[in-house]
């Protein structure tokens, strides 16, 4: 397994809309171990591909205390709104550290996904498993949390992080 370069905000690459994967080879399974190695390693409780600069629809996630339930989405798909209802959450993003920010999403979604095995899959996700898998999605879309936020938010976020040179 090998760590793997985290980008970070405002660095325009995290702007692309990533490519449909289609069939899970041993790259995809490599990448996968690599960026749950790498969103261990930062703490994080998701990371997509988009943030490691490799723009495929893969993303990975563990939002269990102990982390011992990795999870590897391969061309997620959210197919139906479950609960409109949307729930305010703090989130933090590894590509805009130090910064956690109120985003208001829907808080239940049917997702559909291809797995490790290149099977395709449904799953009816709530609470923060799918504020992450929105999240995670969004960043698969070129799309950031600090977009969500007033733009003067956003320019004081990009600014700090521009300086700090994490
Ligand atoms: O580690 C992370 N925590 C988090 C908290 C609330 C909502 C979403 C997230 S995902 C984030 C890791 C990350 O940047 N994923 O893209
Ligand atoms: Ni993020």
């Amino acid at each position: 397994m090998s760590l793997l370069k985290i980008l970070i905000f405002p660095d325009p690459r995290l702007r692309t809309v990533a490519e449909p994967v289609g069939v899970v080879d041993e790259s995809i399974k490599k990448l996968s171990e690599d960026m749950l190695e790498t969103m261990y390693e930062g703490s994080g409780i998701g990371l997509a591909a988009t943030q490691v600069n490799i723009h495929k629809r893969v993303f990975v996630l563990d939002i269990s205390p102990d982390k011992t339930e990795p999870r590897v989405f391969v061309d997620p798909e959210i197919v139906e709104i479950l609960n409109p209802e949307k729930k305010s959450y703090s989130e933090g993003c590894l590509s805009i550290p130090g910064f956690y920010e109120e985003v208001k999403r829907p808080s239940k979604v049917k997702v559909s996904f291809t797995d490790l095995n290149g099977q395709r899959q449904m799953d009816e996700i709530e609470d923060l498993m799918a504020v992450v898998v929105q999240h995670e999605i969004d960043h698969l879309n070129g799309k950031l949390m600090v977009d969500f936020i007033s733009s003067v938010k956003r320019e004081m976020i990009r600014k700090k992080l521009l300086k700090s040179k994490v």
